[in-house]
């Protein structure tokens, strides 16, 4: 499965509007605040010359480009960390993303209630933000509390996770979310089965109306700076609606370009996610296939394996590596072998964006 993000926010503030957006999907949209009931999914391939080029020199295969996934999560609101509204459904879904798209109301619209009366992005964002941190906080007190049972009988090995989930509870306690803070290369492996909301990577979406920036949308891109991410802005219903009506790629740029919008939300979104949320594409040519995969920057080389196929992880054995940049001036991997050009790698490799590899398994 592809890389996944859940466009997490308010009720009303256009998720499932960005979502059709994105994903041209047709989820229902409606101007209720707990429309969303089921999560929609939407797959969306990713645009990528690296891999066109690459494609060239195998144009009896198949060219498949990798895709994200978006989740249009249902609605989160004042005390979904205690169960209020959907919040169990909230947080079932949100688990299982790999990233969170916040998205942030910037459009006034009286037609279009707001759950707290006024468009206000600092106040939304900082409720939505509340809700993740009181779920991580429950998780961490609950761990805190059993590891003070072991450290108090004596259990040594339990000294150090004990203090780790303590400075995590101070930390989580003053608002402060877990991706920000500074984490050992030792302590990371505690937080596993925690799994804590607010260590998934976020990107802000700014959902303007047809008027593109303003007042509002200025105020989320200075709180997403001060978050160390990014924000990217969206007019979320006339992105929709001219996905409905266009047909085709370039009919959507000329009317997108009349609105003077020159990148589509879904082409903002990619380039400011890939940096944001640390993901790396690499490329494979083996099988019938050229295709391009998502993996999170880090990923040793058979955890990359296992996203074309899960035994590959078991059964990696090696991987040849070559630079896209590479191949395309030389044209296949045998020549780059023979030319001695093509890197061997372990199982501690970590997958470089570009890389193009061949994975050995037993
Ligand atoms: N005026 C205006 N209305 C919007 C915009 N984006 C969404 N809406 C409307 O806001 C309402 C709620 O949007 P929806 O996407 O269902 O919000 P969700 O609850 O966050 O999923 C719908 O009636 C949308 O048409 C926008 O950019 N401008
Ligand atoms: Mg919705």
């Amino acid at each position: 499965m592809g890389f996944s993000c859940g466009l997490v926010g308010l009720p009303n503030v256009g998720k499932s509007t960005i979502f059709n957006a994105l994903t041209a999907a047709g989820a229902k949209v409606e101007n209720y605040p707990f429309s969303t009931i089921d999560p929609n999914v939407g797959v969306v391939p990713v645009p990528d010359p690296r891999l066109d080029q690459i494609h060239k020199f195998f144009s009896d295969k198949r060219k498949v480009p990798t895709t994200l996934q978006f989740v249009d999560i249902a609605g989160l609101v004042k005390g979904a960390s205690h169960g209020e509204g959907l919040g169990n459904q909230f947080l079932a879904e949100i688990r299982n993303v790999d990233a969170t798209l916040h998205i942030v109301r910037c459009f006034e619209d009286p037609n279009v209630a707001h759950v707290d009366g006024s468009v206000d992005p600092k106040r939304d964002i900082e409720v939505i933000e509340t809700e993740l941190l009181l779920k991580d906080l429950e998780g961490i007190e609950k761990k805190v509390r059993s590891l003070e049972q072991r450290v108090r009988v004596g259990d040594k090995a339990a000294k150090a996770e004990h203090d780790f989930f303590a400075r995590l509870q101070q930390a989580v306690s003053q608002g402060q979310a877990i991706r920000n803070l500074s984490i050992h290369e030792n302590e990371k492996p505690f937080l596993k089965d925690l799994d804590p909301l607010t260590l998934k990577p976020v990107l802000f979406v700014a959902n303007v109306g047809d008027q593109g920036e303003n007042e509002f949308s200025k105020i989320v891109h200075q709180l997403a700076e001060q978050r160390q991410t990014k924000a990217v802005t969206i007019s979320g219903r006339l992105e929709s609606e001219v996905m409905e009506t266009s047909q085709d790629d370039e009919e959507r740029h000329t009317y997108l370009k009349e609105y003077g919008i020159e990148q589509s939300g879904l082409e903002k979104l990619i380039r400011a996610g890939y940096e944001v949320l640390h993901l790396v594409t690499f490329f494979t040519t083996d099988g019938p296939e050229v295709r391009a995969w998502t993996v999170s920057k880090g990923t040793h080389a058979p955890q990359a394996g296992a996203k074309i196929h899960t035994d590959f992880a078991e059964r990696f054995v090696q991987c040849e590596v070559a630079r896209w940049d590479e191949l395309v001036k030389i044209g296949s991997l045998h020549k780059l072998r023979d030319l001695g050009h093509l890197a061997r790698h372990g199982e501690k490799y970590e997958v470089q964006d570009g890389d193009v590899i061949h994975f050995v398994v037993a």
